[in-house]
């Protein structure tokens, strides 16, 4: 049965690129299938994190998913914390994945930075807990950023691995050819799977980065989302009219791929409007579309945070409805690998 996980670190304030990589496609996907939409914040803490600061990012972040349109009745938005099979079939997965499959994570390298020895044995291992949040719901559907493509693979090569290992204890219980782990896909797709720095065509836009006119933030006001625009990184040619005519120029680039997204079209059709006009022109179209598709949100996100208690309350509930789902895997997984239970 198709079924539809995916998860946001409670790491600070949402961008655009999380907003159009991912949390406008979950939005997008509670119409096909059962979507189940989680916090991460066991993924968080793989780096430090003020406990109070986040307490308050995991408000943020379920505000931010309710305000876009997540419905949380329709769909289960829970912390991942409250729901133990996530770190329970993480470990047995540290035991499948393979230390040479970890090496291979560019997002480690990335995050690591020079001073490997000092990162965490959790940010190691991070793609096995992804994998298990995935599995633990035997999903086969993750809306991601192409950022996360890596960790999609990994997690289907973790799948794989154990089906295969398992394979004759599988058969012994009942389970099919296909054992018990689909091979989960990963969503990638729109015009904004990647969205890069405003400063820097050839960076992500990312939470952690430290300059703030780098990103827009889910909870900018409409004065500092034009003021970002309009301070934006360009180069001085006019917008050519066909796609070809964006390659070499990864700032112009990302902002039509920015107004396809938030127009819900395609680059082609954006650059068949703009095609030949400069960025004096195109900047200020930009600047009042993202507005437009973020006000209400932020509106929305204010109000939301204002009533923590409504948020907990969501939270506590489709953790519940989370558990009763992944309980029943879990205890599954557990009699595959001979745990008495
Ligand atoms: N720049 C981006 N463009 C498109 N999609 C993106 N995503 C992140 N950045 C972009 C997607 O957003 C989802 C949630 O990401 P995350 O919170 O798990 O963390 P991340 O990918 O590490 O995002 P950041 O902003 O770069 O955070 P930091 O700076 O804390 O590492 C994912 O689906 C991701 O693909």
């Amino acid at each position: 049965t198709p079924r539809v996980f995916s998860g946001v670190q409670p790491t600070g304030n949402l961008h655009l690129g999380n907003y159009l990589g991912a949390v406008r496609r979950f939005v997008a996907m509670q119409d096909e299938y059962p979507c189940i939409y989680c916090v991460v914040d066991l993924h968080a803490i793989t780096v430090w994190q003020d406990p109070v600061e986040l307490t308050q990012a995991t408000h943020n972040v379920t505000a931010a998913y309710l305000a876009a349109g997540i419905d949380p009745k329709r769909s289960i938005v829970f912390n991942q914390s409250r729901v133990t099979a996530h770190a329970e079939l993480a470990w047995i997965f540290n035991c499948v994945a393979r230390m040479g499959w970890l090496n291979r994570m560019t997002q480690f390298k990335e995050k690591a930075g020079k001073d490997r020895e000092n990162a965490s044995a959790g940010l190691f291992v991070y793609p096995n807990l992804m994998a298990a949040d995935i599995l633990a719901y035997q999903a086969t559907h993750v809306p991601v950023g192409e950022d996360q493509k890596q960790h999609l693979e990994l997690t289907r090569d973790i799948a794989q691995k154990f089906n295969h290992d398992y394979s004759e204890r599988l058969a012994s219980l009942g389970y099919g050819e296909d054992g018990m782990f689909p091979m989960t896909e990963p969503i990638i797709q729109g015009p904004a799977t990647r969205v890069m720095s405003l400063r820097d065509g050839s960076k992500k836009m990312s939470k952690s980065e430290a300059s703030d006119a780098s990103r827009i933030n889910l909870t900018d006001d409409a004065d500092m989302i034009a003021q970002k625009i309009r301070k934006a990184k360009t180069d001085p040619e006019p917008l050519p009219s066909e796609l070809k005519g964006l390659e070499g120029r990864a700032e112009a680039d990302n902002l039509v791929g920015i107004y396809a997204a938030l127009a819900n079209t395609t680059k082609d059709a954006v650059l068949a409007q703009y095609g030949g006009q400069g960025f004096s022109a195109f900047k200020p179209a930009l600047a009042e579309l993202a507005v437009e598709v973020l006000a209400p949100m932020n509106d929305e996100m204010r109000r939301l945070v204002a009533d923590p208690g409504h948020l907990d309350a969501v939270l506590a509930d489709g953790a519940a409805r989370a558990n009763e789902i992944a309980a029943p895997i879990l205890h599954d997984v557990k009699r595959v690998v001979g745990f008495v239970t």
